[in-house]
């Protein structure tokens, strides 16, 4: 039976930089989940007849979530959902099933890399048909909707097993129980040369990959151990769980510090690497070297053609605005096109969808291409260990051969974390207006060449986005952004992005933090940030 409940808008709706992101606890007070569910439904103009993708990380919450997702499309008259077995799909799985079934849109619950549990997050994203994260008009569409909600529908059923891979019906829809891994794998076994890998491997290379205890384990057990023969003990952490085991799982050298620690063991396996939360996101080690992620970026862009689904090459590449223009000496040496976006891999689509982008990636460790609409994880560890396997040298070498070749931005994000909200907004206001008169000001050993609030416009819809940081060039080839995080859930975080060029020949091996020293003084100078938040230094170093 369709039960209509009545209910009243709930403050604070607005999707952030990837999805509607709260205390976990927020999400299971009474009618929370329910009123946004019914948004989106409302958002984008209901949902019947509609074919829809459902699943998520697995975190706390994600089985009872997904039963009322279910419960909630039945009522308001969906065909079909397509919900992955236990209710788990990464995020990359997920955007694939969408394209794969050509299902009209899907619902990702994750809230990625903050933690889970009942004291941790939960977050709800919405995709549209073509895969990828709803667009900023979708998510402005839903957010107004949640503003003037005043009842939401619901079927009144028994939960459904979702343990076994199969048809079902809730009422008049069909629900359709996927294995979440094998699709996904299948795609990943077209794009990559698994033969040469599996060679790899078979001669003694050897790999740790962290999962984290989030969703990528049975993903990373399935392609790296059982189809590409990596050795059993490879996949760290690799069962999912509802807390992540305390950890929090993104993939950066603080919070992977077990993984980060075993790599830099003069013993090392050969190659590193971990996934975030919703399997999104990557990070890239080799024995005793961590590649930035915006390094990665660049060597994949460099180095693509290596693997089978690239060897025609890349339409053109794009990054986040904050991700160094490591990507732009690749695209600039190799005559692509080459775009700088806001933060947030929904600015990415309108360019894969356009075949103006085939390459896409941010500074936080989110790299991807054409094949999905999201960022992916396990694709750059594929795609890292395809290019390992032909060039047959070690990530050192990689890296160094690049610099040599390139040049080598020196990069490194600070975060100030769970910051005054208010005072946070005061700095990013009083640095805009001082924007105009900043050009020529000396900080420090650097001079600014100019200061802008970034603002994009999209080269296919036309439509603008603006106040996506503040952006400063320094004439001695230094860059320096200040932008507010959209995905934290409690006060502020400060983004600090700072970069360096450095040509080359000489002066290629030097520390991030030394060979950044002029940006991080320049930066004091600028905002007196210590002083003005009662900091010492940053929380997450990266
Ligand atoms: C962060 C990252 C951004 C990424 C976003 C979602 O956003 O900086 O690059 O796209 O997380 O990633 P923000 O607004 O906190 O800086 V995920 O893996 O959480 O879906
Ligand atoms: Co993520």
């Amino acid at each position: 039976m369709i039960r209509t409940i009545s209910s009243a808008p709930i403050a604070g709706q607005k999707p952030g930089t990837s999805g509607l992101r709260k205390k976990t606890s927020a999400f299971m007070e009474p009618g929370y989940l329910e009123n946004f569910i019914q948004s989106i439904w409302n958002g984008i103009g209901g949902v019947q007849g509609k074919c829809l993708v459902v699943g998520g990380d697995g975190r706390y919450f994600n089985t009872k979530a997904v039963q009322i997702i279910l419960k909630m499309a039945a009522a308001s008259g969906a065909s079909k959902v397509i919900v992955g077995q236990g209710g788990l799909l990464s995020t990359p799985a997920a955007s694939h099933l969408i394209r794969l079934k050509k299902a009209d849109g899907g619902i990702i619950l994750s809230a990625s890399h903050n933690p889970g549990g009942l004291d941790g997050d939960f977050g709800v994203k919405f995709n549209t048909s073509n895969g990828g994260p709803a667009p900023e008009a979708v998510t402005e569409a839903i957010y107004q909707a949640s503003l003037g909600l005043s009842e939401y529908l619901i079927l009144e059923a028994a939960d459904l097993d979702l343990s076994n891979v199969g048809l079902t019906r809730l009422a008049d829809m069909t629900v359709e129980v996927v294995d979440p891994v094998n699709d996904y794998a299948d795609l990943m076994e077209k794009l990559f040369d698994f033969e040469a890998i599996r060679t790899l491997f078979s001669n003694g290379f050897t790999l740790a990959f962290d999962a984290m205890h989030a969703v990528t384990g049975p993903y990373a057990h399935e392609i790296l151990v059982r189809r590409l023969g990596a050795d059993e003990t490879s996949v760290l952490n690799a069962t999912p769980l509802p807390d992540f085991g305390g950890g929090h799982p993104d993939p950066n050298p603080v919070w992977a510090h077990e993984l980060m620690t075993k790599m830099m063991q003069p013993d090392a396996p050969d190659f590193g690497a971990a996934s975030d939360g919703d399997g999104d996101r990557n990070m890239i080690l080799g024995r005793q070297v961590y590649v930035t992620p915006s390094d990665s970026l660049a060597v994949i862009a460099a180095n693509a053609h290596l693997a089978p689904g690239y060897v025609k090459g890349l339409a053109g590449v794009a990054r986040s605005m904050p991700t160094s223009s490591a990507l732009d000496r690749v695209a600039e040496a190799r005559g692509l096109e080459c775009h700088a976006t806001p933060t947030g891999w929904k600015f990415f689509g309108n360019l894969l969808d356009a075949g103006r982008a085939t390459l896409c990636g941010e500074e936080s460790a989110g790299t991807g291409s054409d094949h999905i609409r999201e960022k992916d994880g396990l694709w750059a560890v594929l795609m890292w260990l395809n290019i390992l396997a032909k060039r047959q040298i070690s990530v050192a070498e990689v890296m160094r051969n690049h610099w040599q070749e390139f040049g080598r931005n020196y990069y490194s994000r600070h975060d100030y974390e769970e910051l005054d909200a208010t005072a946070a907004q005061e700095l990013i206001d009083e640095l805009r207006q001082r924007l105009d008169q900043m050009a020529g000001q000396e900080l420090g050993a650097l001079t600014i060449s100019a200061a802008e609030d970034f603002s994009y416009k999209d080269p296919i819809d036309g439509s603008i986005t603006t106040g996506q940081g503040i952006q400063i060039h320094f004439i001695e080839g230094a860059r320096l952004v200040l932008r507010l995080s959209g995905t934290g859930t409690s006060g502020a975080t400060l983004r600090v992005y700072m970069e360096r060029f450095n040509s080359g020949p000489s002066g290629l091996e030097s520390d991030p933090q030394e060979a950044l020293a002029e940006v991080i003084t320049a930066c004091e100078k600028l905002t007196s940030l210590r002083q003005r938040f009662g900091r010492e230094r940053p929380d997450v170093i990266t």
